[in-house]
């Protein structure tokens, strides 16, 4: 099918830090390629981006630094529009989900599906916190992970086990604003309901759009085959778009449901007057660049929105990437393992390109991959270097040297010329293929085989060697090397922008047409070059020394701080240790507590009864390790279920700054029911 115009959309990145890397190699190198190209074919196409100002990790990051949410998004957005500018990602427009349009079109398209009956509204119960008057997200509840003990776990998941929670699992939960136990309290929210569009997103996926890239294809086959459920589309939050409904005092727009709708509100700010064009018309295409942890609401629940609301199109593809991970470890913000947009422009001016070659090179298309310093330095200087700037600087220098800068009359081709240029069309078609099934490592790599091509070309038919005996070959070789060169500022543009603008300066070429690749009289006869100047420069090992220093000083920075011993806790009456009732038990049985990672199910003789204990210990003993041994037990905590199990008291355990443990044995063996005093 052939479209009459392209929209393009690049996830919108939450505006509470900086972007790195991994946003860059997942999302917005390859959505600038792909609209640079469409561009470059002459479509009708707009890129859109801008930020993610909603959601609860926005408000906690204002608490902690003391400040409005507003201020964390106006000091974010503007780092980030400036990071994506100076690395030439071309966005038509890049706006914010602050913006007063955008609360208009949200707002609409809420009240839309709302006055349609397209929502369910449903009670239910939800953490308040009574002294600071709110309701508390998951994220703003503290407390013991079920699963592995970790005392400081987060409402939403533990990251210590990595396990995803609801605030409602938590052992001892407290608010993160006032610090004392929350109440449970009913609140009423507005859902969509999702598995009334199960068979209508079954067909449109998983029928119509099997070529879709196989890990989109397979997370959204998952997520329908578990089944569908509603979704709450609001929040207890006060910040976000107010629900437009009455009776919603209090509450917003859940972040999930607004973000999407911001890639429509910033094209209405881009053509207020054409915008619907680019949504709602048939004959455009449109396309979500996306990170893989953001299909499920780019391919399954805004389609489930815009379908209800009716009048809007669905992607044609969201080719979402994997994850790039760096020096062989997850991206962490929070535990500063990343290489930032920013710091990267100030420690390598002028190498932009260098960083998007690289992150398309190794781009993380079809599994996760690895950034390493030492594979940023060797494609900087084997490939772009070696190959690509070699390639133009010969041409460039060669001219200047034999024939005053000027292009070089020809003579008739020979089949070997021939061969070259044909290989460049060639070549050309196979990048559009690429490109358009966005595979944009393979389409670089078929680019660099232009100047490959070229480089052989030189080195098979040595112009250096041949000019005393036979200078009009020379003239049509270098003729010849000249329109490669040429090829090479049209064909690497989308990739690498910067460099093609410099070698097109170099060239003295004003325009640069994509139809014109491969063509024979790219630059005429006697067409005159600007002086030539090296397109890239090697990178020596220092710099890449200091940015490995720079990791591993982050690294000890973050070991000390999470391998240091926990902090003494506030004081406590003698009454309230001489409340606990500590023995020494021994351990009968034990078995792992089926599907779970963390838990085993313990039979333990107390002296007084044996009794069932749940241990999150699984991961660090095997039953076998357990049985038989002496341990310490809290015989009087209250009795808690876990995983449906009834866990009568605690084992204790030695945890070492690794969060390694160890059994807590008296010495010697002793009765059962001693007290540990
Ligand atoms: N802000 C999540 C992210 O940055 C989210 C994307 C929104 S796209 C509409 O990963
Ligand atoms: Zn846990």
């Amino acid at each position: 099918m052939t479209y009459k115009r392209y929209t393009v959309t690049s996830a919108l990145p939450y505006a509470n830090g900086p972007v790195h890397i991994g946003h860059l190699a997942g999302v917005y190198v390859p959505a600038d390629i792909y609209v640079r190209y469409l561009r470059k074919k002459g479509r009708d196409v707009i890129f859109i981006g801008g930020s993610d100002e909603h959601g609860v990790p926005i408000t906690i990051k204002a608490r902690q630094e003391g400040c409005s949410p507003q201020d964390i998004v106006d000091r974010y957005h503007t780092l980030i529009k400036e990071s994506f500018r100076r690395f030439g990602i071309s966005f038509d427009v890049y706006s914010r989900t602050s913006s007063a349009i955008h609360t208009e079109t949200a707002s609409e398209i809420f009240r839309k599906l709302y006055d349609d009956g397209r929502f369910i509204e449903q009670e239910s119960e939800q953490y308040y916190d009574e002294e600071a008057g709110q309701f508390l997200a998951d994220r703003y509840i503290i407390g013991t992970c079920p699963h592995c003990g970790n005392e400081r776990t987060y409402g939403d998941q533990c990251e210590k086990c990595g396990t995803s929670l609801n605030a409602t699992d938590l052992i001892n939960p407290k608010s993160a604003l006032s610090g004392r136990p929350p109440v449970l309290r009913k609140t009423k929210h507005w859902y969509l309901p999702l598995n009334e569009y199960e068979g209508f997103l079954r067909k449109w996926i998983l029928e119509d759009h099997k070529e879709w890239k196989t890990n989109v294809y397979g997370q959204c086959k998952s997520w329908l085959d578990l089944g569908l459920q509603p979704r709450a589309v609001t929040r207890d939050l006060d910040w976000g778009i107010p629900v437009p409904v009455e009776g919603a005092e209090g509450k917003v727009l859940y972040v999930w449901f607004d973000a999407p709708i911001g890639y429509i509100s910033n094209t209405r700010e881009l053509l207020p007057d054409k915008w619907e064009l680019y949504w709602k018309d048939k004959d455009t295409k449109l396309v979500h660049f996306i990170g893989k942890d953001n299909i499920v609401f780019h391919c399954i629940i805004f389609p489930a929105m815009l379908h209800a609301e009716g009048s809007y199109i669905l992607p044609d593809n969201v080719p979402a990437n994997e994850f790039l991970n760096l020096e062989g470890e997850k991206i962490s913000t929070s535990r500063n393992w990343a290489v930032w947009l920013h710091e990267y422009l100030d420690d390598f001016p002028g190498k932009e390109d260098v960083l998007r070659y690289t992150l398309t090179a190794n781009a993380p298309e079809t599994k996760d991959n690895d950034f390493t310093w030492k594979d940023f330095q060797a494609r900087n200087n084997n490939e772009l270097v070696a190959v690509y700037g070699n390639f133009v600087n010969r041409a460039l220098v060669l001219t200047h040297k034999y024939f005053d800068g000027k292009v070089p009359e020809r003579d008739t081709l020979l089949p070997y010329d021939r061969e070259v240029l044909d290989e460049v069309k060639a070549i050309k078609n196979r990048v559009e293929t690429a490109i358009e099934n966005y595979r944009f490592r393979e389409a670089l790599k078929e680019v660099m085989n232009v100047a490959r091509a070229g480089n052989k070309y030189l080195a098979d038919t040595e112009p250096w060697k041949l000019y005393r005996t036979d200078p009009d070959r020379v003239r049509t070789i270098l003729n010849i090397a000249l329109q490669l060169s040429a090829d090479m500022a049209i064909i690497a543009e989308p990739f690498l922008p910067f460099s093609s603008e410099k070698l097109a300066g170099m060239l003295g070429m004003n325009e640069r047409p994509w139809e014109r690749i491969g063509d024979d009289d790219l630059l005429p006869a006697g067409h005159a070059l600007n002086t030539p100047q090296l397109l890239f420069e090697k990178i020596d090992d220092e710099a890449i020394a200091k940015q490995l220093q720079r990791l591993a000083d982050t690294k000890k920075a973050n070991e000390l701080r999470e391998h240091t011993v926990q902090p003494a806790k506030p004081d406590i009456s003698f009454d309230d240790f001489s409340k606990m009732d500590i023995r020494v038990g021994k351990v009968l049985e034990a078995v792992k507590v089926p599907k779970t990672d963390k838990l085993m199910q313990l039979k333990v003789d107390t002296g007084i009864d044996v009794r069932t204990v749940v241990s999150g210990v699984a991961a660090h003993f095997t039953p076998e390790e357990m049985i038989g041994k002496q341990v310490a037990v809290l015989v009087n905590l209250a009795p808690r279920k876990i995983k449906g199990i009834v866990s009568q008291g605690m084992v204790l355990y030695a945890e070492d700054a690794d969060g390694r443990l160890r059994l807590v044995s008296p010495g010697v063996e002793v009765a059962c029911g001693s007290v540990i005093c």
